[in-house]
């Protein structure tokens, strides 16, 4: 750690579902704190909408190298998150190159800023449990093999281990967690979840009459974002850098989702979700469920929200959003 009275942050992919959180988590700690956002043609700060005041903003792309050189000596951060992403499995298989240059070789563009500008910057990779994909061993932990299902599985593992080796190589303080899903009423609407979550409340209040899903069968490892932002930070605080998998242990199908998000709103999901080919992937992860106990151990992390809890925390999130009780995601 640098002996700077007030910490600074760099976060990529600041205006996503984990970056607002983390965001706001590391205000409360007292950091400065700096977001690396792309232009677009319209303003895409839906999530940090309350922050914006207590933020700064560097324009920069996982593309684009010299942006990440830059945004590092401009703003001298002593962390570096790397959230940004495609992060979508489904896209991935429609742009695999557009996901291996953002999702993969990102990592490497900006793991090269800070070797090259200062390398005692502490640098957290958001690596993904689709890395295990179709799991070799039941539950996955940091010893478990990787076999991605994906482009963007594919481009994880890439993410990953370059993050491995430039620790190994260069001496950096670069770590990843191997996040389980999480979500929160600010999980994008093409997530699985969210689409559930929204789209029953908009069944309950008369604004759709059905619900087009894909595979019910999948099983995943839900836990709430927030949590897991918490773990990210925890993990940079180390002083030797280590990889973790970061999870609730605990798995469910989507049926399940389904069963729990209808029933918030007082409906029988069997009577509105129908089953829609076009959302099947062309190789599927039937079954995510980690093994946090080196999470516990090392970082005494936990996750504090159950399953039934997140959905009804973001069903009801919706429900305030579409009668008009929320103006935005915050
Ligand atoms: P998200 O909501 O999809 O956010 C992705 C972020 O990446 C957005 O801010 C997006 O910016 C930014 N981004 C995309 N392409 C970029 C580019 N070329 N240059 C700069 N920024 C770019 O994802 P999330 O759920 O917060 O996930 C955060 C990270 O954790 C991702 O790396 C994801 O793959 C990984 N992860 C997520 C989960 C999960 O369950 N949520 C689990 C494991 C790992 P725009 O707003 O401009 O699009
Ligand atoms: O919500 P999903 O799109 O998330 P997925 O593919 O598990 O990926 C998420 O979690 C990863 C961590 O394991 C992250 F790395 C990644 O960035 C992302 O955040 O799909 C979950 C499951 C899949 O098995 C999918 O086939 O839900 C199934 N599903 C069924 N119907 C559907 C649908 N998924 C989506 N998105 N839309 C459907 O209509």
């Amino acid at each position: 750690m640098t002996d700077s009275p007030t910490r600074r942050a760099l976060i990529t992919g600041i205006t996503g579902q984990d970056g607002s959180y983390l965001a706001e988590f590391l205000l409360d700690r007292g950091y400065e704190v700096v977001g690396m956002v792309r232009r677009s043609s319209t303003v895409n700060y839906e999530r940090i909408a309350h922050l914006m005041d207590r933020l700064e903003f560097h324009s920069g792309d996982l593309l684009d190298q010299m942006s990440m050189v830059e945004a590092i000596r401009e703003h001298a951060p002593h962390e570096v998150y790397n959230l940004a992403a495609q992060s979508f499995v489904q896209t991935s298989f429609g742009q695999p190159v557009l996901t291996g240059e953002t999702t993969a070789l990102g990592v490497t563009r900006m793991l090269d800023a800070i070797r090259l500008v200062d390398p005692s910057i502490r640098f957290y990779q958001a690596s993904s449990s689709e890395m295990f994909g179709k799991v070799h061993e039941v539950p996955q932990t940091e010893a478990t093999p990787f076999h991605p299902r994906s482009p963007y599985g594919v481009a994880k593992v890439y993410g990953h281990w370059i993050t491995v080796n430039y620790r190994e190589s260069y001496g950096l303080h670069a770590c990843s967690g191997m996040l389980f899903n999480h979500e929160s009423p600010r999980r994008g609407l093409e997530f699985v979840t969210r689409k559930i979550s929204h789209g029953a409340v908009q069944i309950a209040l008369g604004q759709a009459t059905e619900l087009r899903l894909g595979n019910l069968d999948a099983k995943r490892d839900w836990g709430f974002a927030g949590d897991y932002v918490d773990a990210m930070w925890r993990m940079l605080q180390l002083d030797e850098p280590e990889d973790f998998v970061i999870c609730t242990g605990e798995t469910h199908t989507v049926r399940e989702f389904c069963q729990a998000a209808f029933a918030r709103v007082g409906l029988d999901w069997e009577k509105h979700v129908v089953i829609d080919h076009k959302y099947y992937r062309p190789a599927e992860v039937d079954l995510l469920v980690g093994d946090g106990s080196l999470a516990a151990e090392r970082l005494d992390w936990r996750p504090s929200v159950g399953f039934v809890e997140l959905v009804e925390m973001m069903v009801d999130a919706d429900l305030a959003l579409l009668e008009g009780r929320l103006r935005h995601l915050s």
